[in-house]
């Protein structure tokens, strides 16, 4: 078995209702509990913040939600508080399989570092221990699916292509928040880097 789903942040703030929603967010789950049945390992991730994370724009003075600040590891859009440890937010959408998940990876943990990408924190060098996991299970081939597929999704795919993995994105499985162009930038290096969309 070679083979791996990788499910990205399917969270209840990332949804309808959610405090940083994605429009259509909820309406991906079931089509994604579809596809866990066809893959040969299944892995959530979860976004999991510290209550006053760096990355949550109630931390900056005169900052609003989806300006872009420089911290020391590079430029970084600033959200609302969401996905904050043990809240109702953090939790996967209830219509979510989890019972399938071999493994839920949390990110986004250390208070001074956002985390979009499953594989490293945004200083692009911090390892999250994914790719360790599936070197070790023998697992090459990456499907991914979930949210935001400018972000998370997006980030993901491009450190999993980096790392020599054989990539897919499930782009209708997938849902954006397209902010300042970063769909279409998203979709440009995700085929700059040859990744799969599918
Ligand atoms: C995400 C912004 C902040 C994501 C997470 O899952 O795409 N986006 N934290
Ligand atoms: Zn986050």
């Amino acid at each position: 078995m070679t083979h791996a789903l990788i499910v990205i942040d399917m969270q209840n703030d990332f949804c309808p209702g959610g405090a940083l929603a994605v429009a259509g967010g909820d309406g991906i789950v079931a089509g994604i509990n579809a596809e866990m049945a066809r893959a040969g390992a299944v892995i959530l991730t979860q976004d999991w913040h510290p209550a006053g994370h760096s990355s949550f724009a109630s931390q900056h003075q005169g900052r609003a939600p989806m300006d872009t600040v420089l911290l020391p590891y590079g430029a970084q859009v600033l959200w609302p508080d969401h996905c904050v440890q043990g809240s109702l937010g953090a939790e996967f959408h209830a219509d979510l399989n989890t019972d399938r998940a071999d493994m839920i990876l949390r990110k986004g943990f250390r208070p001074d570092i956002d985390s979009y990408s499953a594989f490293f924190e945004n200083d692009q060098i911090t390892p999250t221990g994914l790719d360790g996991y599936l070197r070790t299970r023998g697992i090459t081939e990456l499907d991914f699916a979930g949210l935001a597929k400018d972000f998370c999704v997006a980030w993901s795919a491009l450190d999993a292509a980096r790392l020599g993995y054989k990539v897919r994105v499930l782009r209708e499985l997938c849902r954006g928040i397209d902010i300042n162009g970063s769909m279409a930038r998203a979709y440009e290096d995700l085929r700059a880097a040859s990744v799969g969309l599918v």
